[in-house]
């Protein structure tokens, strides 16, 4: 787990295997999603896991980016990694950058923009098809949308789970992953759940601290937890919190409280023994915001990521 800043937005970064032996681990994360990154290699394609995890988060309604990393690899192919995703993951994707030099230390990847027309011909095409109002604006416009009303378009089908955009880069070089990161704020879904009221979270997980305690990993999506606060540890259990760290960039950072979009490392007496403790689910409603005001904190995705490089 990570936290970082990307301008306003404060990101949670959960990051999870892509073996398909942790699938149950992994499916228990990806409830407390906002959004989620799949990567896969674009010199594998898309693996058998891949399929599995995009059909949890698709199942979840995880909105989700997909990266094909790896592109510095001898044998990547954006078109074959293409092909792959849409005959196996997908129909719905579409491509959100431009590659160069493939296979080698100096491959690149840029953001495609409004200059490149077949790119603007193509998310016409993708994101005409779950809305009638591109089409017409299509239409009205004489082929040609207003990019502007595009990217827009673009933004809320991902965060409908509708369409999935797809970048190139590589963890190891550093191309592309600007453009991806951008497009985490801009595109996925920020979460907005109020800090005041009762509150709503998730042990996504439960693991030993050095000295053998227990330690529920929680994201907040409500309301707030205290240090000495009564909690709920168990079947009925009343219990108290002893401890509690908030992921906050470059530490954990112990703090008296965790509030409305923090992942905490909460201790408890007695301990939280499953994931079953703290028992408040997420609640719908406020879950998810479907648009994003540009300069709004934002929160998470927690850790969109999933899967095999
Ligand atoms: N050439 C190259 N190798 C990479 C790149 N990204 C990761 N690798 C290598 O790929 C291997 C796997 O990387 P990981 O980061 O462990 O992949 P992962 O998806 O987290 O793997 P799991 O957690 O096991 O699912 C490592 O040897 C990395 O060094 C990349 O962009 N280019
Ligand atoms: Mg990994």
């Amino acid at each position: 787990m990570a936290a970082f800043r990307l301008g306003d937005v404060h990101v949670n970064l959960v990051d999870t295997p892509g073996h398909p032996d942790f699938i149950a681990e992994v499916e228990r994360v990806l409830h407390i999603l906002d959004g989620g990154v799949l990567v896969v290699s674009a010199v594998e394609g898309v693996q058998p896991q891949t399929r599995i995890l995009m059909r949890a988060l698709r199942r979840l309604a995880v909105p989700t980016l997909l990266f094909a990393n790896k592109i510095d690899r001898p044998g990547a192919s954006a078109e074959g990694t293409l092909r792959a995703i849409g005959q196996r993951l997908t129909d719905r994707a579409v491509r959100m950058t431009e590659t160069s030099a493939l296979g080698g230390q100096n491959a690149t990847a840029a953001a495609l923009g409004p200059v490149a027309a077949p790119f603007a011909r193509e998310l016409t095409d993708v994101l005409s098809r779950s809305d009638d109002r591109v089409l017409e604006e299509y239409v009205g416009h004489n082929g040609h949308v207003p990019y502007g009303r595009l990217r827009q378009a673009l933004a809320e089908q991902t965060r409908r789970g509708l369409v999935h955009p797809v970048f190139f880069g590589s963890a190891r070089t550093g191309a592309g992953i600007s453009d991806l990161m951008a497009a985490m704020a801009e595109l996925l879904p920020l979460s907005a759940g109020p800090s005041a009221g009762p509150f709503a979270g998730t042990v996504f997980k439960v693991e030993r601290d050095q000295r053998g305690g227990k330690i529920a990993d929680v994201r907040v999506f409500s309301g707030s937890l205290r240090t000495h606060g009564r909690v709920r540890t168990g079947d009925g259990t009343e219990g108290k919190i002893s401890s509690i760290a908030v992921f906050q960039p470059g530490a954990i950072k112990r703090q008296a409280a965790a509030g409305a979009g923090n992942i905490a490392k909460v201790g408890t007496s007695p301990p939280c023994g499953s994931a079953r403790c703290l028992a408040s689910p997420r609640p719908p409603a406020l879950s998810i915001t479907s648009h994003r005001p540009p300069s709004s904190p934002w929160w998470l995705r927690s850790g969109r990521r999933t899967s095999g490089t």
